[in-house]
């Protein structure tokens, strides 16, 4: 390595590169709805009322990262990516609340920007992404939920857009993948990240948060071995889970493993095993697999999980490839007291899609709908 710091040189340089118009026009569109600011206020990019990203404490939207909505959900096929929530927690078997992490995690994003710096993107300018809004669930009655759910993601992937579900709790893991599964021309693997298996049949005599792998990788086009689960261990996997895995030949990989081998080795096992003759991977990221000291707000807290920044960097490895889909579950902001775990969560979704951006994987879709739009212009 020549230069000490490469990485921080390389982003520096690396922001020089990106467009700024999807900002110019986001800046001139608040003028115009909004109102120019007071005479008194020097910078004249300042509206009256807030309509975009700033300021971060107010002008909230409602929308992930506050991404374009969009309202009319036949016309999801105009965006590259669509992000809507599951909010769910009728399979939950301790705490509850997760049917508030979509809520909890849109809000999360108001302190963030649309660009990273380290991945040298810009979200505002690089992706055609929206906010498609949540599904309708039905608070009592799971197995209706799940098809709202299957439904959903099947109308999405239908339309040619990537889903980005945030759950919920993780008995949606059944759903997504039987709406999405359909799509693929073939396999489709599963990269899981979690403390626990979740991989039993039934749990207190149905299915729950505990079962959503047995019933996908009965899926006949997601097999269980291209399910790679990350960060398994602890205290509470029940055995019935583990002798399903075992049978069905799942790969586990606990936290010890990461910590033994590092990120870079596991990401490239995992991506090795869940690409195996598949032509499209899957991510689905319980934010409990972060150890219960930076993530309180979740429905089974495991002490001994990842590092934030180690799970930030499998996300990104794993990402590189493409990914079919992802799904952000477990995050229950009633328990999350500072909004570190919906912060995390949003995190996952943003560092890979990001990801995916610089890798040349998203970011290639313009909209071609006359709508407020972010990402690539039409050629
Ligand atoms: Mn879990």
């Amino acid at each position: 390595m020549t230069e000490p710091f490469a990485q921080g040189a390389w982003a520096q340089r690396a922001e020089a590169e990106l467009p700024e118009r999807r900002h110019r026009e986001e800046i001139e569109r608040a003028l115009d709805l909004g109102l120019p600011a007071a005479e008194s206020i020097k910078d004249r990019t300042i509206p009256t009322f807030s309509r975009g990203e700033l300021p971060h404490f107010a002008g909230e939207r409602g929308t992930f990262l506050k991404a374009p909505f969009m309202e009319n959900v036949h016309d999801v096929g105009d965006a590259e990516v669509a992000i809507f929530g599951a909010p769910l927690d009728a399979g939950t078997t301790y705490r509850p609340g997760t049917r508030f992490g979509p809520q909890g995690i849109r809000r999360a994003t108001n302190l963030f920007g649309t660009y990273s710096f380290e991945l040298g993107v810009d979200l505002r300018e690089q992706l055609n992404l929206v906010d498609i809004g949540d599904v309708v669930t039905i608070p009592a009655n799971i197995e209706k939920s799940f098809d709202q759910i299957s439904r959903a993601i099947s109308h999405v992937a239908a339309a040619g857009a990537m889903p980005v579900v945030l759950g919920g709790d993780h008995s949606i893991g059944y759903p997504t993948i039987r709406g999405l599964a359909p799509h693929i021309d073939g396999n489709i693997g599963i990269i899981h990240f979690d403390r626990h298996v979740d991989t039993q049949e039934t749990d207190l005599d149905e299915r729950m948060h505990t079962t959503p792998w047995f019933h996908a990788t009965n899926i006949k086009n997601a097999p269980a071995v291209n399910l790679v689960q990350i960060g398994i261990g602890g205290w509470q996997s029940p055995r019935a889970g583990v002798k399903v895995g075992r049978g069905r030949g799942t790969t586990i990989m606990t936290v010890g493993d990461v910590e033994r081998v590092g990120i870079e080795k596991i990401a490239e096992t995992a991506l090795e095993i869940a690409w195996k003759d598949a032509k499209a991977v899957y991510l689905s990221f319980d934010i409990d697999v972060i150890d219960a000291g930076f993530v309180p707000g979740t429905g089974w807290p495991e002490p001994g999980g990842l590092l934030p920044r180690e799970a930030l960097g499998l996300i990104r490895l794993v990402s590189e490839p493409g990914l079919a889909g992802i799904e952000v579950v477990e995050c229950s902001p009633p328990y999350d007291w500072a909004e570190q775990s919906s912060l995390i969560s949003a995190r996952v979704v943003l560092d890979s899609l990001a990801t995916m951006i610089k890798a040349g994987k998203l970011g290639k879709r313009p909209a071609a709908g006359k709508r407020q739009a972010w990402g690539p212009y039409p050629a």
